[in-house]
Parts: structure tokens; sequence; C-alpha cells
């Protein structure tokens, strides 16, 4: 079979690069289009199985300071040190420890479980939070949907202690994480201001997210924080199953949500992301799928975006595009600020 790989490089001068590829596929997995469709925007990549934008990669990323680790070992008692959490919300997260009843051999109880255990976590042995909207909605019995103690939909919210970012113009989370979804979505929302107010979200998993479908069990959840989080002395944060927002004929939340090791840590130095990419011909048109008979006869332009998620400018950004391993084109180099979005 033959294997054509096309690698884009964020590049940046004196610091590592971040790859993507793309390939041609398994033409019965991915049938070839009987019609050319143009995307624009996210939906380029929202309906290409052929573009893998490069994401975050953790061999590039070396962080800075730990401003708040929390790995549950008590439950909503926090860490030593951290201070308590609160459920902001009646539909409860639990805490599956040691001790507890269950214990943390268990994941979700929910009817439609399957085998699923819990999640694979560095700190698991001493416990994890999981909320779980299966269980709540028909307490382990499928004759029971809707029959819960707090049946879908629902919310389930956890607060955090204040956490002190001063001095810190750029922060990451760093978490473990286990979810399945059917319609439930899954996010943080950021006060500044002690819980007064709450300004900003940073959504985990969104109602793109396919319904059935799951996460590793320990999945290594890598975001940068918002901006106006930084930098603040009296930060809170809710973590958020949302089970009302989405829902379908039928019903609303499932199925569940594990975390663990929850960090927030100083962003890198230099770290450049490559967010998207779009591959068009001869540069009017952007496309989800280009059909191999098309490409091979064709100049396809590449390009996308990339953002900075380091504390650095960084000049001379760009992003290079190899094929078969030589190098194909330049884009345009650009000075980064930390934060900022480009398109190249
Ligand atoms: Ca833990």
């Amino acid at each position: 079979m033959r294997i054509f790989i096309l690698y884009l490089a964020v590049f940046n001068v004196g610091i590592g690069s971040l790859l993507a590829q793309v390939q041609e596929l398994d033409p019965k997995r991915y049938p070839i289009m009987d019609r050319a469709q143009s995307y624009g925007g996210e939906d380029a990549v929202k309906h290409s199985p052929f573009t893998r934008g490069g994401g975050i990669s953790n061999a590039t990323v070396s962080f800075g300071d730990t401003l708040f680790a929390e790995t549950f070992s008590r439950g909503l008692a926090g860490d030593a040190g951290n201070g308590n959490w609160n459920v902001a919300d009646n539909a409860a997260w639990e805490y599956r420890g040691p001790s507890t009843t269950p214990d943390l051999s268990v994941g979700s109880r929910g009817a439609l479980v399957g085998n699923r255990g819990p999640i694979q976590s560095p700190t698991a042995a001493n416990g994890f939070m999981i909320f779980d909207s299966d269980y709540l909605d028909n307490n382990g019995d499928s004759n029971a949907m809707g029959q819960g103690s707090r049946p879908a939909p629902h919310l389930g919210i956890i607060e955090s202690p204040t956490i002190n970012f001063s001095g810190y113009p750029s922060l990451f989370l760093d978490m473990r994480s286990y979810f399945r979804r059917f319609q439930g979505t899954c996010y943080m929302v950021f006060s500044i201001d002690n819980g007064l107010t709450w300004s900003d979200t940073l959504h985990i998993y969104d109602a793109d997210f396919a319904v059935n479908s799951s996460t590793a069990p320990g999945e290594r959840v890598l975001m940068p924080l918002p901006p106006s989080v930084s930098d603040n002395s009296q930060v809170k944060v809710r973590i958020v199953f949302d089970g009302v927002t989405e829902s379908n004929a039928n019903g609303s939340g499932y199925y569940f949500w594990m975390i663990d090791d929850l960090y927030f840590v100083e962003a890198p130095r230099n770290e450049l992301e490559l967010l998207e990419v779009y591959l068009g011909s001869n540069r009017r048109h952007f496309f989800g799928n280009i059909p191999y008979r098309h490409a091979k006869n064709d100049t396809i332009f590449v390009s996308g975006w990339i953002r900075n998620n380091g504390i650095n400018t960084r000049p001379n950004s760009r992003i290079d595009t190899y094929f078969n391993g030589n190098l194909e084109n330049s884009s345009q180099s650009i000075t980064s600020s930390p934060g900022s979005l480009d398109s190249l």
C-alpha cells in the first residue's frame, strides 16, 4: 500500500517543532468523496478524516512552576494545605478512595457502563473524583431510566479553594481525565474575584465530542488557561459536568466524567501549537478531503493557525511543509506574541 506522508512543522528559530501528518488512508474506511465539498474555518478540520492538526505535543512542553496540585487524596476535603472544594450544585460528584463505598476499584455504577473501569491516573491509588451521570439518572438499572436519585438533566459542579496565580502571566491546566459522552459536556469556569463573578470558560469536551465515544481511561488534558485568569491572587475554578444544555430525543446528560491529578502550572517559555491545518487547491478553496487522484495532479496549498501558548514572544515563526521528507514550502515568518493566534 502506498503511503504518502506530509509533515507540517511549526517552526521557530531555536526551539523544537510540532508535527502533523496527512496520509492516504484506507479507502474502505474513508471512501473517496463523490463530489467536492468546500469548508471554511473550523469546519474544514471537523469534516476531515485526512487532516490532522498538530495539537499539543507533550515532547515539546517543558513547564515551569506548579502553582496548584490536587490529587484528590481526601476527596472534596482537598490535599493537605489546599483547602476544601465545595459542591456548588445539588447533583453530586463522588469521591472514590481506598476506603469509600464503593472504593477506587469502581468507576461508573450506571446501567450503561459496560465493562469500563475507573480512571487510570498517576495517583489513582489515593482516589479520584467522578460525576456519574449514568448512575444518578438510573441507579444502575436500565429499566429505571430517569428514576435515579438525581435524574438528568442535571448539573454537577465542584468549586476549588482560592488559588493564587500572582506573578504568573501565562498558565496551563494539566489534568487526567476519563470521559464518555452521550449528551453531556464538560468545562471549567474561572473567577478572579474569589467566586463573586465567573468570567471565563475553558471548554474541555464540547458537543462535537462523538456520542457514545470516550477518551482513553487516563487521558492527559493539557490546555492553556484563559489569559485573563493569569496573574490574579483570588482565583477559583468550578469544574462542571453539564447535563442540561445539550439534549436530544433520547435525553440529556450521560455517561460519566472522572478526573484526577489536577495541576495548574506555569506555561513553558516557548510553546507554539499548530491548531488547525487546511489543504486547498490553487489557493481558492479549503477542502476537508482531497481525493488522491486530484491531489496528485494539482498543487496543494497548505495553511494553518498557530497559537503561542508560551511566555515568550517568538520572532521568525512560520509553518514549514515537508512531503516525503523534503521541504516543499515555508510560509511567511511572523513575530508571535504570547496568547496570539495567527493564520499562516
Ligand atoms: Ca488521585
